[in-house]
Parts: C-alpha cells; structure tokens; sequence
C-alpha cells in the first residue's frame, strides 16, 4: 500500500491520512482529494498516473505545464479576476522541479483544488452552449502557443491505427470471445474506410492537427455555482489532433441520450438539441480560425468518435479487458454496443447536422 501522505511531502504538503479521500469516477488514473486544514491554503488534488498508458510521463507534464502556463499568461492579458480558478496550477518537487514525483512504482502530481466547482456527468442544451465556448475558447488560447507539444499517446486518435489494433485483437483472439461479437465486428469493418477520411484530409495536406484536448467529456469542464465556466480540466490527452477530437468526443459523451455503459441501447439515441447548443457555441469562439473543411466536417466528427469509442471497447473486451477499468465481465461489450447504437443513431440525423452547422458558422 503506498503511503500518500508521505508522497504528498515530496511536494511540500503534510496532512493527517483521514484528510486524503478518493475522488471522482475517471476509468484512467486513481485521484483523490486532501484537505488542508488552515483557511489560506488551497485544498490539493493528489493523482496517481496510469502509466500503463501514459508511458512518458514526462512529456505529458511538459505538455500539461506548456498549456496551463500559456492559458494563465493570456488570461492576465485580459486581466481576468481570480485566475486560480481559471486555469489549473500544478506543483513542483523542489528537489527536482518537476511537476510529478516518482516513488520507484507509480508516478504521482499535485495540483490545486478548486472549490465550490461543479462538473455535471448530463447536458442539457444550455450547458452545452457554454461548453462548446468554452472548449472552443481553450482551443483558441492554445492556437499560438511557441512550445511544440508531443503526443503523449502517440496515434492516441489515429483511427487507421485503431482499426489495426481491432484487427490484432481479433487474430489473437486472447480471451475467445470473437465468435460471440462476429455480427458486431462484420458491422463495424464495413464502415472502417469512411471513419479514416480525417487521416486521408491529412495526407492530402487539407486538415490541420492543432492542440487539443482530446478527452471533451462534459465532465472534464468545471462550472461555478452560477452555471458560469470556469475551467477545463484532465489534461492528460492535450496534445495535436484533428479538431474533430473536440468536437465529435463531446458529441459522443453529451449528446448520448443515455450513459455510455447503457445496457438497453433502446434508451440511446443522439440529441440533437445538445448538437445545435454546442455547435452554435463552439463556432462562436472557435469559428475565426477554423478552416472550410474542418466545419464541413463536424458531422462527420460526430460519427467519427462514436466510431471509434465502438472499436477501441470491443478491442479491449476480445483483449479481455486490459485497459478499461471494467464492473462486470462484459462491461466493455455492453459499452461497444452503446456506441454502435449511437453511431446509427448519428448517421440518422447527418442531414440535420449539416443545416445546423451551416446555420451557424461565420460568413
Ligand atoms: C478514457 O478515464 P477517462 O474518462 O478520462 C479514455 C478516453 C475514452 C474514455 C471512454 C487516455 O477517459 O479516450 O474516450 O475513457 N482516455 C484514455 O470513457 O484512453
Ligand atoms: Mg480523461
């Protein structure tokens, strides 16, 4: 059992063990929060990294600092109030003045707490307006930053590489489940050329990857108690993408009729109210350096991450459940199953989406 009391010294911080509990519901890392018991001092966010997926961890935090130091350098510009609030502030180890501290085992960071937040797991449309401002506005504070960010999951949205995966963990057929899904994976191979025309775009020099931050879950966006935005949060993915990223992920999670682990798909459908929110805000504030055919294709950003959440859980179900923290045995096929019904329920309203989107964009 690793002790985080003694972790949390390595960054100047000293609590009794009951003022550190877990917190939140990410699949990835393990996070809690300690409570500091004098008045001026902030509360902190203890997180122990996955470094099974986050190999370099080094290179994250890079990332991570890069961002947040820009973000807090062009809030001051606009002499934005109470900046802590707005912009996540990670400490360092003094000894090595390093963001993250690594125990011989696990990689650990610490960052500020922010109070009196609130994160909200369901949309409804007006929530989904500020987030697509407020994702939108991120992306356009990160458009100019000098440092050149890496991705610290190299491919992590790359959906040829994704489709390999899948097909790797069909030949291997680890846990010997690929009779069972053998509809499923018919259905999903038959869209796979149409889900990789972002990396085509690309190759012909006609998309763009720019910073984003890859995992635009509605609860990765903190709000203040009068419904305002204050922050983004979970950086981990940061890093160059296709700004379909953004976009088509928060599609996937906010638009979602029903959870992501639904086990009666009759209950998912797309919301298309929650597109035309985000949509109408997300090109409010990003629609001045977007390109032409990165806002034609937003539909297709929509269809492109439930896709490819589809093929990344049906991966690790027929890997048998390696990378996904799972509840019960076919978590991972319940969830594969989830996005497939979504993706047709997406591609249902494909029309809609384009009118939206050209109703919207700047002229
Ligand atoms: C993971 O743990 P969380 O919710 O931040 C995953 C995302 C997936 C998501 C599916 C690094 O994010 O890409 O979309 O689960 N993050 C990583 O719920 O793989
Ligand atoms: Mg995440």
């Amino acid at each position: 059992m690793t002790n985080t009391q003694e972790i949390l010294k390595q960054f100047g911080i000293e609590v009794d063990a009951d003022a550190i509990r877990p917190l939140g519901s990410g699949l990835i890392n393990d996070t809690f929060r300690v409570t500091t018991p004098c008045n001026d001092t902030p509360d902190y966010v203890l997180q122990r990294i996955n470094h099974a997926i986050f190999t370099d961890v080094d290179c994250l935090q890079r990332n991570i600092e890069a961002a947040t130091n820009h973000i807090r350098r062009k809030l001051e510009a606009k002499g934005t109030p109470d900046i802590a609030r707005h912009c996540l502030r990670f400490l360092q180890v003094p000894s090595t003045g390093k963001t993250y501290y690594y125990d011989g085992n696990s990689y650990w960071r610490v960052m500020e707490f922010i109070p009196d937040a609130y994160t909200y797991d369901a949309v409804t449309p007006e929530y989904a307006y500020y987030a697509g401002l407020g994702f939108g506005d991120f992306e356009s504070m990160l458009a100019d930053i000098p440092e050149k960010l890496e991705e610290s999951i190299p491919d992590f949205h790359n959906m040829e590489l994704r489709l390999r995966q899948l097909e790797e963990a069909i030949a291997a057929d680890k846990a010997g489940r690929v009779a069972g899904v053998a509809d499923l994976i018919e259905q999903l191979r038959s869209r796979a050329d149409h889900a990789c025309l972002a990396e085509r775009l690309h190759r012909e020099g006609k998309l763009p990857k720019r910073i984003c931050h890859c995992d635009t879950k509605i609860n990765n966006m903190l709000f203040d108690a009068d419904g305002n935005i204050l922050c983004v949060i979970d950086l981990d993915t940061l890093m160059p993408s296709f700004v379909f990223s953004d976009f088509g992920d928060f599609m996937r999670t906010a638009a979602n009729t029903a959870a992501e682990d639904e086990p009666n798909t009759d209950l998912v459908n797309f919301n298309m109210e929650v597109f035309e929110a985000f949509t109408r805000g997300y090109l409010q504030s990003a629609g001045g350096f977007l390109t032409d055919v990165e806002i034609e294709n937003l539909p297709y950003a929509a269809e492109r991450f439930a896709y490819m959440q589809a093929i990344r859980f049906l991966a690790d179900y027929l890997n048998g459940d390696t990378y996904y923290k799972i509840q019960y045995p076919e978590h991972n096929l319940v969830r594969t199953r989830a996005q497939f019904k979504l993706l047709q329920s997406i591609d249902q309203h494909l029309d809609e989406m384009k009118a939206v989107v050209d109703k919207y964009r700047k002229k």
